[in-house]
């Protein structure tokens, strides 16, 4: 078998999508989600300027072998660009190999070590009641695990929280929106709205929530202790990860089960976290983490420290990521839980998608391969509309995290 051709395409249905598309000359082509928030463009040229040309003509069942060329061969190795665009090759090859077999992918992973995938809901509101009362109604629509995330009163962009009447997505049209920040109100509301939480629906419902990078190891670690009589599912970045030592500081002091990670691209970003047994979860998704082939064995390496997936599942990652990370969910034991952030309708329209969910969970069909399609001529229809994630400043100017 080999590889004839392979193209980019790049859609805007609500918000841009890069997926990259091989062609072989058994007939049988592959998709690979090509999308990094805010940076789709960089991607599309890494693929059409350094990858695309080398890859033609490389036989397509060789992954393991395609893996390295493209990163180990490569001098200037790791960075999300780079990883994004490894990650999509790696993606679309694995959905060649599994429709050439005729099964789905979830067979070549191990097979199915469960049947269905637990995931978890976004609920949020403008201050704790709206947010409570939107908790409640993920519930009612049988969802068994949801993030929380508020506005919280003197501080005028909360991560998570929707600026307009509408469903909430990260980036917006054009250059970078200016948010402001203030840290020391964020750790007083918190812990009040989990407890008003827990008060409201209980202990049986899983609970999440992202800091998103907002907090220094120390309040980090207020937080993660202030919040353990509401047993978090998990407290998401609670610092900005580069340094990962920071994380020991957090384990010091409580025991809320940390997830990490969706912004890692290679097992070298997490190696200490996960030794030192620093989180509980690694969210570095397929598409930013180098594929399924680099994802099964950081997972592997993760499991042997009791360390679980819990993949990122935003909007900004297309329907082919999520279809490929739910036939790695459905097939690692170390699987732990799977983000699932709806997308709208016109996604739907461009993207053919073979899951549902059910009663918390989603299912995957018997599609051989990945088993999404993109229809082009709809895709068309959707052209490239500039967009960026937000940045942020505390209210005094100083630019922070967002
Ligand atoms: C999450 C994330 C997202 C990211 C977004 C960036 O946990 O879902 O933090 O909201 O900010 O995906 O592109
Ligand atoms: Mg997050």
């Amino acid at each position: 078998m080999k590889i004839t051709d392979a193209k980019v395409i790049v859609t805007c249905p609500g918000r841009n999508f890069v997926t990259l598309k091989v062609y072989t000359n058994e007939g049988i082509y592959g998709l690979g989600d090509a999308t990094l928030n805010g940076r789709e463009k960089s991607v599309v040229s890494y693929l059409e300027d350094h990858c695309i040309p080398a890859l033609i003509g490389k036989d397509p069942d060789n992954i393991e072998d395609i893996w390295h060329y493209f990163y180990k061969g490569a001098y200037w190795k790791r960075g999300p660009v780079t990883m994004t665009a490894v990650s999509a090759i790696d993606m679309a090859l694995w959905d060649i190999k599994a429709k050439k077999l005729n099964t789905p992918l979830f067979n070549l992973l191990g097979g199915k070590s469960r049947d269905r995938v637990l995931v978890y809901a976004h609920a949020s509101g403008k201050e704790m009641n709206e947010t409570v009362e939107r908790t409640g109604k993920l519930i009612d629509e049988g969802y068994q695990a949801v993030r929380v995330q508020s506005g919280i009163p003197g501080v005028s962009h909360a991560y998570g929280v929707t600026r307009e009447e509408k469903r909430y997505e990260p980036a917006g049209k054009g250059i970078p929106f200016e948010e402001q920040w203030n840290t020391s109100r964020y750790l007083q509301y918190i812990p009040e709205l989990f407890e008003k939480l827990r008060a409201t629906f209980g202990n049986e419902i899983h609970l999440l929530h992202d800091v998103h990078h907002r907090c220094s190891p120390m309040e980090a670690a207020r937080l993660a202790k202030e919040l353990e009589p509401s047993h978090l599912f998990w407290l998401e970045d609670p610092v900005s990860a580069e340094l990962q030592e920071s994380l020991r500081l957090i384990r010091m002091h409580s025991t809320t089960p940390i997830a990490i990670g969706e912004v890692f691209n290679t097992v070298y970003d997490f190696t200490t976290l996960v030794t030192e047994q620093l989180i509980d979860y690694i969210r570095m998704p397929l598409v930013h983490g180098g594929g399924i082939t680099h994802l099964l064995k950081a997972a592997a390496f993760a499991s042997f420290y009791h360390v679980r997936t819990g993949f990122h599942g935003a909007t900004d990652l297309s329907p082919v990521n999520m279809a490929a990370a739910l036939h790695f969910d459905l097939a690692v034991n170390n699987f732990g839980i799977q983000e699932y952030m709806v997308h709208e309708n016109v996604v739907n329209e461009v993207f053919r998608i073979n899951y549902h969910f059910e009663k918390g969970y989603l299912y995957i069909d018997n599609t051989p391969g990945i088993g999404v399609d993109i229809d082009e001529g709809k895709a068309a229809k959707y052209p490239y509309s500039m967009a960026s994630l937000p940045v942020s400043r505390k209210e005094d100017g100083t630019m922070f995290y967002w």
